[in-house]
């Protein structure tokens, strides 16, 4: 490699620089002066930085602070867009790539009017810290909204290392492609494409980021609501012509296709600001056939609905501290109305403990009033900044969360497993996902509570466990607290013990991720909003009036099982167009009705969970779907969790631990329990240090791999040359 002028030590690994560079520079910069550097070291990541005269450009760093052009190592180019209507990206490519604004629409798969312009030095400043000239990929650990869209050019990462700015441009620092990676990711899923070598109308290579007006060609973009880049796509752009199809695929770029699924299916839109989203009709029905089967099951246990202010005052916010202790930052104040401060800032609900207790305390007096069982359906608002997902990490989200007082221990804890099993119930009964029931450990709990219990998904292509929902023991911290008192049948004053415990919207977003494949949503039956959808395949000499009384016909025989069905008689779409907007919605089954099915009094029914296709008899035809409705949901719940269970290993070893983490598996492993949270946070730094090891281990490979290619692929020639000569 080719060191450029004055070199600065910032990791122990890597030193060449002299006493004299050392004492002079590590002053303006080391790790802990310049935030990206310390968290480069916090993350233990190898990095070399250096420094070198002021470069605002490209051309200005390649004069600067040159590479040798066999050393495969290059320095970036950072390019800040923004589309008033779809968002940010911060474009990072090597710096011998050209950025073709149209080239970049069509990478990232985004459709429609386009207009992408190069930000301002003001946005540049607001959402990545930076000034004009200094910026890098790292800097996208300054965008705290998560409202920008990191795109990484698939050339950088065959490269042995990058050089970026960390936030200035009299420095560079040196990474391995992994090890940015790794950075970036901390931040957000950055989406990688490729980039031609060739150009068309460029943004000149010596003009700075965030300067303005430099091209034309204008992008069309989603909010890039959770940092991925959610591009939308105007679905019917003219009459007739549709743009139905995922941009991604699963396995090719697991974020972007969540993304595309939940949008082009209609569950989600996007809203301006980050961390919310919109719940379109079609995602919010899932959450009512939930909420019916829940209310249904919790009635049963002889909980009763209710609901409270969603505001909370300081004191009694904080009258429970432990409880709040840790989330205080995600809690979201209302301060003033109009133009005036209120008198005292009142905080919006982030959970529901703090509201119901003081009522609670109010009306329980005698054992008589236990056990007490109250839930409540409503929304909750915790200011996250954690890169937003829909569904999964919203800033507010809809749950339901029970409350309960009891007369013993016991009996709380007799609650909190129904409760749990309830969630487990959701997920595998409704929603075709299996669960894992079980305890969080002393660090994971509710800190308020004696122990909570959770069920844990699990997320293929991540490979990831997810909190499903979680049911809490809180024991008497809360009686105590709020004086929940009851006089026993002694007369004496005793303590309520209590529970609480929630299910919330992240339940849709996981069963997206479960079971959607390329074509879009897959649906459980159970859940789905339409069960079936009936497409009359009409033509110009089969007409809508042929057929319409025959579908009608079938709609009311399914209508009468109590099948969610609708017919499709839309004229303005063909039946193609309607096949591929069912399917992308997931509906459990199609029912195709053509000429040959009026003749034969028939239907053909095509299911979009294993694309089967059957013909089946008007007679039977409601009876087969409701059997056929009831196997799609078994069978789905069985393909999941065979895919689960072969990624479920019991680990009785340690050098076993990491590995099958880094197999994307799912670790049963003996555990000393709750108390011993020191072990806990050995597990936890061990395996860190150790994955972060092998990620090393597999750079240097890479790196020896790299650099032996040139000379495999010259040998042959030389030979050859040999040989003619
Ligand atoms: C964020 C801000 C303030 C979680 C918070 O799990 C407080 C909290 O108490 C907080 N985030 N929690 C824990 C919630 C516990 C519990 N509440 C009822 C549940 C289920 C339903």
């Amino acid at each position: 490699m080719t060191q450029p002028l004055h070199q600065v030590v910032t990791t122990p690994s890597i030193s060449t620089s002299t006493m004299e560079d050392m004492s002079t520079l590590t002053a303006a910069l080391d790790d802990t002066s310049n935030p990206i550097l310390a968290r480069l070291a916090s993350l233990n990541l190898p990095h070399n930085t250096y420094t070198h005269p002021l470069s605002a450009t490209v051309d200005e760093l390649l004069t600067n602070a040159p590479l040798s052009t066999d050393s495969n190592e290059c320095h970036t180019k950072n390019l800040f867009f923004k589309d008033k209507k779809h968002g940010l990206f911060l474009v990072t490519v090597a710096s011998s790539t050209d950025v073709n604004t149209k080239e970049l629409a069509s990478l990232l798969k985004l459709d429609g009017k386009v207009n992408l312009r190069l930000a301002d030095e003001e946005l540049l400043l607001q959402k990545l810290g930076v000034k004009k000239g200094c910026l890098g990929p790292l800097a996208i650990m300054n965008n705290v909204d998560k409202d920008v869209t990191l795109v990484l050019d698939e050339s950088l990462l065959a490269k042995v290392k990058v050089h970026s700015h960390p936030l200035r441009n009299d420095a560079s620092v040196v990474l391995a492609p992994e090890d940015l990676m790794t950075f970036v990711r901390e931040y957000c899923e950055p989406v990688v494409v490729k980039f031609s070598e060739k150009m068309g109308g460029k943004v000149p290579s010596s003009r700075p980021e965030g300067e303005k007006g430099a091209t034309k060609p204008r992008i069309e973009k989603g909010e890039g609501g959770a940092g991925k880049g959610a591009n939308v796509n105007k679905k019917q752009t003219k009459k007739g012509e549709t743009q139905l199809a995922l941009k991604w695929s699963k396995s090719e770029n697991f974020a972007m296709w969540y993304s595309d699924v939940i949008v082009l299916s209609e569950m989600i839109s996007y809203y301006d600001i980050s961390g919310c989203y919109i719940l379109r009709p079609w995602s919010y029905k899932i959450w009512e056939l939930i909420q019916d089967w829940f209310n249904i099951q919790i009635r049963k246990l002889g909980v009763e609905n209710s609901y409270f202010p969603m505001f909370v005052s300081k004191d009694r916010l904080e009258k429970e501290k432990d409880h709040v202790e840790g989330f205080a930052p995600e809690v979201a104040w209302v301060t003033k109305s109009g133009d005036g401060d209120l008198a005292a800032p009142i905080a919006v609900r982030p959970t529901s403990e703090t509201i119901m207790y003081p009522a609670f305390a109010d009306w329980i007096r005698s054992h008589r009033d236990l056990p007490l069982k109250l839930n409540q359906w409503s929304n909750v608002v915790r200011w996250e900044f954690k890169d937003p997902t829909p569904f999964l990490r919203t800033r507010e989200f809809l749950w339901q969360e029970g409350h309960t007082a009891h007369a013993s221990y016991e009996d709380a804890d007799v609650m909190v497993r129904q409760a749990l099993d309830l969630y487990r119930r959701v997920y595998e009964e409704l929603l075709a996902i299996p669960v894992i029931p079980g305890y969080k450990t002393e660090k994971e709990k509710f800190a308020g509570g004696h122990q909570t219990t959770t069920v844990e998904a699990y997320i293929p292509v991540s490979g990831r466990a997810i909190q499903g929902a979680t049911s809490h023991n809180l024991g008497q911290n809360f009686g105590k607290m709020f004086d929940i008192n009851y006089q026993d049948e002694k007369g004496e004053t005793q303590i309520a013990w209590q529970t609480s415990w929630g299910l919330t919207t992240r339940t849709i977003g996981v069963m997206v991720m479960v079971h959607g494949d390329d074509t879009g949503l897959i649906l459980p039956p159970r859940v789905a909003p339409l069960q079936c959808v009936i497409v009359p395949i009409v033509s110009k000499t089969f007409p809508l009036e042929n057929v319409a009384p025959y579908c009608e016909e079938i709609l009311k025989s399914l209508e009468e099982k109590n099948i969610r069905c609708k017919l499709d008689d839309r004229s303005i779409y063909n039946p193609g167009w309607k096949y591929a907007h069912w399917e992308q919605k997931g509906v459990p089954i199609r029912i195709e009705v053509g000429p040959r099915d009026l003749e034969n009094r028939q239907a053909r029914l095509v299911v979009r969970f294993g694309g089967e296709k059957i013909d089946v008899g008007i007679g039977t035809l409601a009876s087969s779907i409701v059997t056929k409705l009831e196997e799609i949901q078994s069978n789905m719940f069985a393909k999941a969790k065979e895919f689960r269970d072969s990624h479920l290993v019991q680990v009785t070893e340690w050098k076993d631990f990491v590995p099958n983490l880094e197999l994307h598996n799912l670790v049963l492993t003996p555990w000393c329990g709750g108390e011993h949270t020191d072990w806990e946070e050995w597990v936890k730094e061990k395996s860190r240090e150790e994955s972060l090891q092998n990620r090393g281990k597999r750079a240097k490979m890479r790196e020896r791999q790299l650099r032996w290619r040139p000379r495999l692929c010259a040998f042959p020639l030389i030979s050859r040359r040999w040989m003619r000569g």
